[in-house]
């Protein structure tokens, strides 16, 4: 058999924070989140998604110096050396994604869609970059305070559609758009399961999905696992949302996942 391109892309995690709610502190230093990249890349990861402000329940805000300062090293020695994954800079700030987009990345992760900065579309557009919208109800500090929808899985939706519309409005190509539920954003166990089960609908918006579930607080409440204990949940997750039609997954832990995915593919005929 030759080389067969999967029809899935894994983003690894790589948090130069020192609070994220995973792996805090491991990867503040520039050297320790290089090496750790370099890892992820080696194990199969085809985008690496560089992140300096923790997004968990309750974090507070980073100023755009501080954070800048965390990931945009990082950014440089990874562009500097060659990579063969794509750089993806997690941020909802225009200042940090600049500085970050001319040390090298080309893909904007902005957990807020473009709400918290919308100038942060016109650089995707006019940089010709990839970007992920993502769901998310409210914001870090308060959003698991009592989440309420219609229904969860229409309101996410009619949310990503508006969203998409902005940013075509602001000249980024459709083609440059994936979506994201925002699974632990704002959100109770039985609307992250619901989002989960339906995901079929969000896949019908006829752009990439991309889930990340990696280590999330839903699957610590349905197994009882802590946190660093959650990999075999977190890969029965992304099985799921594969098949049903998720094409990016964003996760710690990239080897056993990519196995997972693998056989994944090979078994499941998807929609
Ligand atoms: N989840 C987190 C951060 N960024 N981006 C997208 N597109 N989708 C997600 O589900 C998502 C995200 C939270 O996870 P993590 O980076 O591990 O933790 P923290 O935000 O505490 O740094």
């Amino acid at each position: 058999m030759g080389a067969v391109t999967p029809p899935f892309r894994i983003m690894g995690i790589v948090n130069a924070t020192p609070d994220s709610f995973s792996d805090g502190g491991r990867y503040l230093d520039a050297d320790a989140a290089v090496a750790h990249a370099r890892e992820l890349e080696a194990e199969g990861a085809a985008i690496l998604d560089l992140g300096g402000e923790s997004t968990r329940p309750g974090a507070e805000p980073v100023p755009a110096d501080e954070e800048r300062r965390r990931v945009v090293p990082v950014i440089e020695a990874l562009a500097a050396g060659g990579t063969r994954a794509q750089l993806s800079i997690d941020t909802t700030k225009l200042a940090v994604a600049q500085a970050a987009v001319d040390a090298g990345a080309t893909y904007v992760n902005d957990v807020t869609a473009f709400r918290h900065d919308p100038d942060l579309a016109g650089l995707v557009a006019d940089r010709g970059l990839d970007c992920c919208l993502m769901h998310m109800r409210g914001e870090p500090r308060t959003m698991q305070e009592a989440p309420v929808y219609d229904d969860v899985v229409s309101d996410v939706k009619a949310f990503l559609e508006e969203r998409m519309a902005f940013a075509v409005a602001q000249g980024v190509p459709e083609e440059r758009i994936q979506l994201d539920p925002g699974i632990g954003f704002g959100k109770t166990v039985a609307h992250n399961l619901e989002l989960l089960a339906r995901l079929g609908e969000l896949v019908a918006l006829g752009r990439p999905v991309l889930v990340g579930v990696s280590r999330k607080s839903f699957l610590g409440a349905l197994t009882g696992r802590a946190v660093d204990d959650r990999l075999a949940a977190t890969l029965a997750a992304n099985v799921l949302a594969f098949e049903r039609g998720a094409e990016l997954f964003r996760v710690h832990d990239v080897a056993p996942l990519r196995d997972a995915l693998t056989v994944a593919a090979a078994t499941v005929r998807r929609p």
